[in-house]
C-alpha cells in the first residue's frame, strides 16, 4: 500500500497523462519538485483542484532554467496571465514542451510565440535582434547582431512582408534548427 498516491485523483493523473508527454511516475516526480519550489504555497492534496500560483522568482531558479536566457520569456508563455507565475498545469505543460519527447513542430510552435516578445504574433526585426543577442549570449557586437538578422530575414521570410509568420519560422527551423537549441531540457 506504500505507493499509493493520495495527491491526485485517478482522473486528474489520467487527465495529465494525456496532456503531457510524461508517465505517471514522471508527473509524480515533477509535481514533488513543483511542491519543493514553495512548500508552504502548494498543498499535498490536489483533489479538489486548488488555486495555486508558483512565483516566476522562483521558477526561474529551478537548473533546468536559471541559465537559459529566455526562462523569463519562457515562463510568461506558459504562465496562464503572461505573467509567468504558473499553476501546476502551466508547470507541466512548459516542462512537456520542453522535453526530448516533443515533437519539433510543437517546440517551434511554441519558440516563436517566446520570440514574439511583443506578442504581435510575428517576428519582426526587433524581436529577432533581441532573440539573435540572447541566443549568442551577448558575444555579438550591436552590428553583427544587425548582420545576423538582416540575413535570417532575407532568407526565412518567404512573403517579403519584412518579418516572420510561424509559417516562416517553422520553414526557417528546417534549416537553422539552432533556433530550438534553448528549447530542450532533461528531467
Ligand atoms: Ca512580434
Ligand atoms: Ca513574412
Amino acid at each position: 500500500m506504500g505507493n499509493k498516491q493520495t495527491v491526485f485523483t485517478h482522473e486528474q493523473l489520467e487527465a495529465y497523462q494525456d496532456c503531457t508527454f510524461f508517465t505517471r511516475k514522471e508527473i509524480m516526480r515533477l509535481y514533488y519538485r513543483y511542491q519543493d519550489l514553495a512548500p508552504q504555497l502548494v498543498p499535498l492534496d490536489y483533489t479538489s483542484c486548488p488555486d495555486v500560483k508558483v512565483p516566476y522568482e522562483l521558477i526561474g531558479t529551478m537548473p533546468e532554467l536559471k541559465d537559459n536566457p529566455f526562462r523569463q520569456r519562457i515562463a510568461q508563455v506558459f504562465s496562464e496571465d503572461g505573467d509567468g507565475h504558473m499553476t501546476l498545469d502551466n508547470f507541466l505543460d512548459m516542462f512537456s514542451v520542453m522535453s526530448e519527447m516533443a515533437p519539433r513542430d510543437l517546440k517551434a510552435y511554441y519558440a516563436f510565440k517566446i520570440y514574439d516578445f511583443n506578442n504581435d504574433d510575428y517576428i519582426c526585426a526587433w524581436d529577432l535582434e533581441q532573440t539573435v543577442t540572447k541566443l549568442t549570449r551577448g558575444e555579438l557586437s550591436a552590428e553583427e547582431v544587425s548582420l545576423v538578422c538582416e540575413k535570417v530575414l532575407d532568407e526565412a521570410d518567404g512573403d517579403h512582408d519584412g518579418r516572420l509568420s510561424l509559417e516562416d519560422f517553422q520553414n526557417m527551423i528546417l534549416r537553422a534548427p539552432d533556433f530550438l537549441s534553448t528549447f530542450h531540457i532533461r528531467i
